[in-house]
Order: C-alpha cells, then structure tokens, then sequence
C-alpha cells in the first residue's frame, strides 16, 4: 500500500477532547462529527449528537482556546420533520461573506433516505433550513466554499465513490454536478472518498482536507488543492495521508478505525482539524497552514 511520508497533524494532549454527556439523553451515547468557526477570537462549535435511540441532533458548544468547550444543554437543532425524522448529520459550516451568513450544510436522514440539505444562520443560534441541494439520491459531504467564484456558489458533495462539484447562483438551483476526486488504486483511500471542512483560501489556491477508506474500512484523512478561479482544476493532492486512527478511542466506539473529519478553522496561522473518534467522541489535531500546504505538494 502507499504510504506517503507518514502524518503531519499533531493530536493535542487533551484529546478527546468532547465526550458523550450521560446527563442529557440526547448526547448520551456518541457525540462526534462537528462544524467549528473561529469567528471574534471564538471557537464556536455545532456537534452530532445521538443518545441510545440514535437519532443525531446538533449540539452547541464554545471555546477561546479552540480545546475546552462549553456546550448548551439543549441542541440547536433537532428533527421535526419527515425530511429529517431519523437525525440530523455530520454538520459543516461556512461563513459566507457574499451572503453574509453563515451556511451549514448537514445530512437529513429519514424513512425516505439521506437528503443534503442547507440551513443559514446570522446569529450562530438560530439556524433556518433553506433547502436541499438534491433529493432522492445516494448524496451527502456536500460542503459549501466560501464565497462566489465567477458569480456562482460552489459546492463539495459525494456521488458515490467520488467527490463531486455542483455550482448555483442562488442557493435553490443546483447545477453541474460533476465529479472532482476520485479514489485512487493501490492506496489508503482505494474504496471512497469525501470532502471534510469548508476549503481554505490561500494564494496557491482552494487548500482541502478530505476523508478516504480503503477495503478494510479504515478512514484517514488527506488533503488537495484546487485553483482559486476554477475549483474543477486539481493542482495538487496528499499522496499519503494526514492522519489515521491510533488511539484507543479511533480505533474503538460506535464504528471502529475512524477518523472523520468536518471543520477545519485557521486562527493564527494554525490549522484546527476536528474529527469524530470512532464515531463516539471529537478529537483535535493541528498543524500549520504551511505544513498542510507542504504536505499537499509533497507529502
Ligand atoms: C460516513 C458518515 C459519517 C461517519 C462515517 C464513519 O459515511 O456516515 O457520519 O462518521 O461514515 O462511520
């Protein structure tokens, strides 16, 4: 297998650095899989959240330091509807700055299958859901880039295996689906990948983290970039990957060999990459801006 130069993310000393909460039922089981903004010098974090009935609800918690965080002790948004009757999932948000909101894109899962759909929010409390950017298909991992490029919204999402782009000048119609990365043979993301966190803007271009498994079901996390005017061109992918689960509690939980991540916000030049834990806690791993990009040349 292809193993590239090893891991560059560092897990920080405190990890997990969230775990389920026996007191309240609705994060009682597993809490992993969560969008995170740095936005005022704070880290504002929206979780997946299931208690013994798994259903997925989405917690808030907040943090100065990016480590320790205090949650709400109810979710900020739960299932109402037949869209979303069995869980809301796997979280990202992107501030927006052409809309001025921030926009979470999730899963809505329900008897009628997983729905991606988009929510906004100005406050970071209160989130309205906007739509869906397809139905009645296999299609989730959608995250939204962000801001315009060339007049339209752009967005990440899987058809399976791939990662894929669909673009929209309006947030309702969604158009060009395409697909972008695709799982490479011989290698830890051989069987599927998709996309992680909102894309970071740097000068070189679009820097990603993306999510691949291979057929042992293991997930690890690598990363590529795209150019800044035409997101469909690659420039560059990770051959090995970023990081893979080693501890105990990546290897073991809800699903075991999992490292899955969906926010990685920069404050100070520094990368915080978020990742569900075996699908039962949230761990953090950083690096710098630099060394991602590096690594995605190189590595
Ligand atoms: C994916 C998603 C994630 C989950 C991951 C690993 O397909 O469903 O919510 O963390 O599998 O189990």
């Amino acid at each position: 297998m292809l193993r590239g130069r090893g891991m560059i993310l560092k897990r920080v000393l405190d990890n997990p650095i969230l775990e389920p909460n026996p007191a309240n039922e609705w994060e009682s089981l597993n809490v992993f899989n969560c969008a995170v903004v740095y936005e005022n010098d704070l880290f504002h974090m929206f979780y997946r959240a299931q208690g013994e009935d798994r259903v997925s609800s989405i917690g808030y918690a907040v943090s100065s330091d990016g480590i320790h965080f205090n949650r709400l002790q109810q979710p900020v948004l739960a299932p109402y509807d037949e869209w979303d009757s069995l869980g809301i999932e796997d979280p990202r948000v992107t501030y927006v700055a052409d809309a001025r909101r921030f926009i979470m894109t999730y899963t809505a899962y329900s008897l009628r299958g997983i729905t991606p759909f988009f929510a906004e929010s100005q406050n970071l409390i209160t989130w309205k859901r906007i739509g869906p950017l397809v139905i009645d298909e296999d299609n989730k991992d959608h995250v939204l880039f962000p801001r315009r490029i060339k007049g339209r919204y752009v967005t990440f999402h899987r058809r399976a295996p791939d990662i894929g782009l669909a673009f929209s000048a309006d947030f309702e119609n969604w158009t060009d689906f395409q697909s972008l990365v695709t799982p490479r043979s011989e290698s830890w993301d051989c069987k599927r990948v998709g996309a992680g966190g909102p894309p970071i803007e740097t000068k070189q271009g679009w820097l990603c983290i993306y999510h691949g498994y291979d057929d042992d079901n293991i997930y690890r996390l690598g990363s590529f970039l795209l150019d800044l005017d035409d997101p469909r061109r690659i420039l560059a992918r990770s051959k090995g990957f970023l990081i893979e689960p080693v501890e105990a509690w990546e290897l073991k939980g809800e699903v075991p060999n999992v490292v899955f991540s969906t926010a990685n916000p920069v404050a100070d030049g520094k990368v915080y990459v978020y990742y569900g834990g075996a699908d039962r806690v949230i761990g953090l791993a950083t690096c710098t801006i630099d060394e991602l990009m590096d690594f995605t040349l190189h590595g």
